[in-house]
C-alpha cells in the first residue's frame, strides 16, 4: 500500500494536487476538510460542533478531527492505500495516524510531501478562491491569515515527526501546477522504491 501524507499550509495546493495523485495511484484522497465541509453542509452533529472553529480558521480539535478521519477508514480498505490531505495537521495526528495505520491495516505512512508556498501567495490564492468556493474561510483576509498562524504555532511542528523517520520531503509548491504534481510524482516513485 502507498499511504502519502500531503502537508502545507493552508492553500499550497495540497487538494489540489491531491485530485491528480489519486487518478496516477488508484488511491482515494481522504481530505478531513473536505469532510467536514460535507458534515457542514448536512447539518450533522459533527457538523454543529465544528463550525464555530471553521468559520473562525482554527483547527478542529484533535478528538474529533481522529475519530472522523478513524470512522472514514473503517468504511473499507482501499487496495492501493490512501492519499491524506490536510491530515495531520498536529503531532497528535501524526502519532495517532502511525498507530491507524499500523492497527487497521498492518501498514505505514510512505512518505510525506511537504508543499513549501510563500505566506502572501497562500493569502492571495485562497481569496482568490473565496471569490467562487463559497467557502466561509475563504473569504476574509483576517481568517486567512489565522489559519497561516495555525499552521505556524501547531503544524509545522509535525515535520519533526516526519524527519525523526526519515519521511520527510520539501517540494516547491510556487508554479504550474502541472509541474509540481510532476515533482510530487517522482517523489513518490523514489519512496516507493525505497519502500521494497
Ligand atoms: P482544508 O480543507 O484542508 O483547506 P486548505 O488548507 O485551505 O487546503 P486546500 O487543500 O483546500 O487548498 P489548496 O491548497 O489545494 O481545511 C479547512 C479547515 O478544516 C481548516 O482550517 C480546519 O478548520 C479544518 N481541518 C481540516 N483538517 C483538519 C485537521 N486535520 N485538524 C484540525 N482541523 C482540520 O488550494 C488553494 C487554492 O490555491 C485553490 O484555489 C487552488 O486552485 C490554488 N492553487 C493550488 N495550487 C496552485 C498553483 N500551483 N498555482 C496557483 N494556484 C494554485
Amino acid at each position: 500500500m502507498l499511504n502519502i501524507v500531503l502537508f502545507g499550509p493552508p492553500g499550497s495546493g495540497k487538494g489540489t494536487q491531491a485530485k491528480f495523485l489519486e487518478q496516477k495511484y488508484q488511491t482515494p484522497q481522504i481530505s478531513t476538510g473536505d469532510l467536514f465541509r460535507y458534515n457542514l453542509k448536512n447539518e450533522t452533529d459533527l457538523g454543529k460542533k465544528v463550525r464555530a472553529y471553521m468559520d473562525k480558521g482554527s483547527l478542529v480539535p484533535d478528538e474529533i478531527t481522529t475519530q472522523m478521519l478513524s470512522d472514514e477508514l473503517d468504511k473499507g480498505k482501499s487496495p492501493n492505500g490512501y492519499i491524506f490531505d490536510g491530515y495531520p495537521r498536529t503531532t497528535s495526528q501524526a502519532v495517532a495516524l502511525d498507530k491507524i495505520l499500523a492497527e487497521k491495516f498492518n501498514e505505514e505512512v510512505t512518505v510525506t510531501v511537504a508543499l513549501v508556498v510563500d505566506d502572501e501567495v497562500l493569502v492571495q490564492r485562497l481569496l482568490e478562491r473565496g471569490k467562487t468556493s463559497g467557502r466561509s474561510d475563504d473569504v476574509n483576509e483576517e481568517v486567512i491569515r489565522h489559519r497561516i498562524t495555525e499552521y505556524y504555532t501547531k503544524t509545522a511542528k509535525v515535520a519533526k515527526h516526519y524527519k525523526a523517520q526519515g519521511k520527510w520531503v520539501e517540494i516547491n509548491g510556487v508554479g504550474d501546477i502541472d509541474e509540481i504534481t510532476e515533482k510530487l510524482i517522482a517523489v513518490i516513485n523514489e519512496a516507493m522504491i525505497k519502500e521494497d
